[in-house]
C-alpha cells in the first residue's frame, strides 16, 4: 500500500499579535529567559540596520540582512553548549552574536577582513566561518558530526541554511550521510520564502522540505520561524536528541526576509509592496513584545532603556571596527592553503606587484 501524504508536526504558541494559542512549555514561565530572548532579537536588529549603513556609505561591502528572522538565530544560539559547533551561512548574524562572536567582527567579515572569521571569544573558536557556496556547510556539518561521534563525545554540530539551498545536492547528500550513520547533527532550515528572486513555491514540488528528512529516515518538523518561543521550544528537544545519540534532526523554521537578499539586490523588483507589507504582521519581535507586555513584563520604559543599550553596544563595535586599519592585501592568500602551492606563485607574485604598483599610485587596477 502507498500513500503520498506525509504528516509533519508544526509548532506556533502566538498569534502573530501576541496572544498565547495554547499552554506553553514549563521553560517559558521563566520571564528572565524571555527578556533575554527579546533583547537578543532587538540588539540583532539595530547591529543589521548599522552593518546596512555603512554598506551604504562604503565603509564594508555586501552585507546580507537578518531582518525579520532573528528569532531563529536567538533560539539556535541559546541552546547550542560552548563546546558544540555551528556551521554557519551568510545570513547568520543572529546566532554568531548570540554564541559570543564579536559586532565588530562580524563588520570585519563583510567589510572583506580575514581577521573577521578568527573570533576571539573561546567558546566560539572552533565555530566555521559564514559559508557563501550555497548548502556545502551542510556536508562540511555532517564531518564535524562524524567526528564527535568517533570520538564518543556528547557534542552536536548544528548547521543552518536557506529554504533554496534544500534543492542543492550537497544539502540532500547530506540528509543522507547523516541519517545512514545517525550523526549528531541538527539541520535549521531558515525558509524565508525567498531564494534571492525565486518564490519558495517554485523551488521544490514538496509541500513542506522538513520532509526531505523523512527520505533519509530521520525525524523533520516545521515551526513558525516567526514565534521564538516555538523555535526555542523545538531546537531544544532537537539539539537534546542529537547529543544523546538519537540521531540527527531537520527543523525548517517558516519566516519571511523582509528586507532584500542582500545589499547589492533590490526586491522591489521582482516582489510586491503588499507581500512585504503583510508579512510585518508577522515579525518575530513585535510578537515576542506584544505577549510580554499583555503579561505586563514589558513597556515603554523597558523598551527605551532597551535599545539606548543595545545602540551604545552597536556604536562601541563600529567604533572598534574603525580602529582595527585595513588588512595587508596578501592576507586574502593567507589562509586558503597550509603552504601556497608552487603551481600559483607566480599569481601570487602578479598580485603583489600590482598591489606595489597601486600603493606607489602608478597603476589603476
Ligand atoms: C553554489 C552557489 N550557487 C549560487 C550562489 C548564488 N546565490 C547566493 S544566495 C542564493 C540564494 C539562496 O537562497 P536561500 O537558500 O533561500 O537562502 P537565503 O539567502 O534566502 O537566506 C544564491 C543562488 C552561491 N552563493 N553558491
Ligand atoms: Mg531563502
Amino acid at each position: 500500500m502507498t500513500s503520498n501524504k506525509i504528516e509533519l508536526a508544526f509548532t506556533r504558541y502566538l498569534s502573530p499579535d501576541g496572544r498565547l494559542l495554547g499552554p506553553l512549555p514549563e521553560w517559558a514561565d521563566d520571564f528572565n529567559l524571555l527578556t533575554r530572548l527579546y533583547r537578543q532579537m532587538v540588539l540583532t536588529r539595530l547591529f543589521d540596520q548599522k552593518a546596512v549603513a555603512l554598506q551604504r556609505t562604503g565603509r564594508i561591502g555586501t552585507y546580507a540582512p537578518t531582518l525579520g528572522q532573528e528569532a531563529i538565530g536567538v533560539a539556535i544560539g541559546s541552546l547550542m553548549q560552548p563546546q558544540d559547533v555551528l556551521i554557519p551561512y551568510y545570513r547568520d548574524t543572529a546566532v554568531q552574536l548570540m554564541r559570543g562572536v564579536r559586532m565588530e567582527e562580524i563588520l570585519l567579515y563583510w567589510g572583506g577582513d580575514e581577521r573577521g572569521s578568527d573570533y576571539a571569544e573561546p567558546a566560539v573558536a572552533q565555530d566555521f566561518p559564514l559559508c557563501v557556496p550555497i548548502a556545502t556547510q551542510a556536508l562540511h556539518a555532517c564531518g564535524v558530526a562524524s567526528a564527535f561521534k568517533i570520538r564518543g563525545e556528547h557534542r552536536v554540530a548544528v548547521t543552518t541554511c536557506g529554504d533554496g539551498a534544500t534543492s542543492k545536492g550537497d544539502f540532500l547528500e547530506a540528509l543522507n550521510v547523516a541519517g545512514a550513520w545517525q550523526l549528531p547533527v541538527v539541520f535549521v532550515i531558515n525558509n524565508n520564502q525567498w531564494a534571492i528572486s525565486v518564490p519558495r513555491r517554485i523551488q521544490c514540488g514538496a509541500p513542506t522540505l522538513a520532509q526531505k528528512a523523512i527520505g533519509a529516515g530521520f525525524h523533520g518538523e516545521q515551526v513558525d520561524g516567526n514565534d521564538i518561543l516555538a523555535v526555542y521550544d523545538r531546537m531544544g528537544v532537537a539539539i537534546e536528541r542529537a547529543r544523546q545519540g538519537k540521531g540527527p534532526v531537520l527543523l525548517e523554521c517558516l519566516s519571511y526576509r523582509l528586507g532584500d537578499h542582500t545589499t547589492a539586490d533590490d526586491a522591489t523588483r521582482y516582489r510586491s509592496a503588499e507581500e512585504v507589507k503583510q508579512a510585518w504582521q508577522e515579525e518575530p519581535i513585535k510578537r515576542l513584545q506584544s505577549f510580554m507586555a499583555g503579561q505586563g513584563v514589558w513597556d515603554e520604559g523597558r523598551e527605551q532603556a532597551l535599545i539606548g543599550e543595545c545602540q551604545a553596544l552597536v556604536q562601541q563595535s563600529v567604533d572598534n571596527f574603525e580602529a582595527a586599519g585595513t588588512q595587508a592585501p596578501a592576507s586574502v592568500m593567507d589562509h586558503v592553503y597550509a603552504k601556497w602551492p608552487a603551481v600559483l606563485a607566480d599569481q601570487r607574485e602578479d598580485f603583489l606587484e600590482r598591489v606595489a604598483r597601486r600603493e606607489g599610485g602608478q597603476g589603476h587596477e
